[in-house]
C-alpha cells in the first residue's frame, strides 16, 4: 500500500540554502537537502483504488500560482525534548487557499479530515535526545533567517517509502497551478 503525501517541493536553489543551515545540534538527522519540501497534506497509507481516485480529486483542485518566503526556524516538541526543527513560511494567502482547496477535495473524497491546524513549515531536522541548550542556540543563531520569495506553480503527490536508509519519497503526479 503506498503512503501518499501532498507537498510542494522546494526550488533548488531554496533547498541548497536550507542545507547551509545543517550542523550545530547534537542528535539531529537533517533531512537531505534534495528531500526538503513543504507539506500541505499527509495522506498515510491507502489502497490502490483510493490511491487514483486521490490522483483525480487532485486534478480537480484549481488554484493560482502565488509567492511564498521561508522566515525564521523553530522547533517542536517541549523545551526539555525537542522533536524536530523546521524553516518557517511567511504568511501567505495563496498558500492557505491551496491548502484548504486540497483538503476540502480530500473530505470530500472521503478521507478524514485533518484534525490540525495547517502549520506550513519546512522540516529541517528530526531530533532525538538533543541538548535543549544547543536546539535553543540553533534557533537563537537563526533568528533572522529569512530567504527571497519564490513563486509556487505546482504542487505534487509524493508516496514515502520507509527504508532503513531513510525515507524515499517518489513524485507520483504533479499539478499545475493555473491563472496568473
Ligand atoms: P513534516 O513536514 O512535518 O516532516 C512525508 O512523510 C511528510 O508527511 C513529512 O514531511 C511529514 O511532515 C508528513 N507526515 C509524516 N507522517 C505524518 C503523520 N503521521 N501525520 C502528519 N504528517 C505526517
Amino acid at each position: 500500500m503506498p503512503r501518499l503525501f501532498v507537498a510542494i517541493p522546494l526550488p533548488e536553489d531554496v533547498r541548497e540554502r536550507l542545507g547551509l543551515l545543517a550542523g550545530g545540534v547534537p542528535g539531529e538527522r537533517w533531512v537531505d537537502s534534495e528531500k526538503l519540501h513543504l507539506t500541505l497534506r499527509f495522506v498515510g497509507e491507502v489502497d490502490g483504488g483510493w490511491a487514483e481516485d486521490i490522483m483525480a480529486a487532485l486534478g480537480g483542485v484549481t488554484a493560482k500560482p502565488f509567492e511564498v518566503a521561508l522566515a525564521g526556524v523553530g522547533h517542536w516538541g517541549t523545551r526539555e525534548r525537542a522533536t524536530m526543527i523546521w524553516a518557517g513560511v511567511e504568511k501567505s494567502p495563496g498558500l492557505s487557499h491551496l491548502q484548504s482547496k486540497i483538503e476540502s477535495a480530500l473530505v470530500r473524497l472521503g478521507l478524514e479530515p485533518e484534525g490540525r491546524k495547517f502549520s506550513p513549515h519546512v522540516t529541517l531536522a528530526r531530533l532525538s535526545g538533543s541538548p535543549c541548550a544547543r536546539v535553543a542556540k540553533f534557533i537563537a543563531d537563526h533568528n533572522l533567517f529569512r530567504l527571497p520569495p519564490f513563486r509556487i506553480e505546482t504542487f505534487t503527490l509524493f508516496s514515502s517509502f520507509l527504508s532503513r536508509g531513510g525515507a524515499i519519497y517518489t513524485p507520483e503526479v504533479e499539478y499545475a497551478l493555473l491563472g496568473s
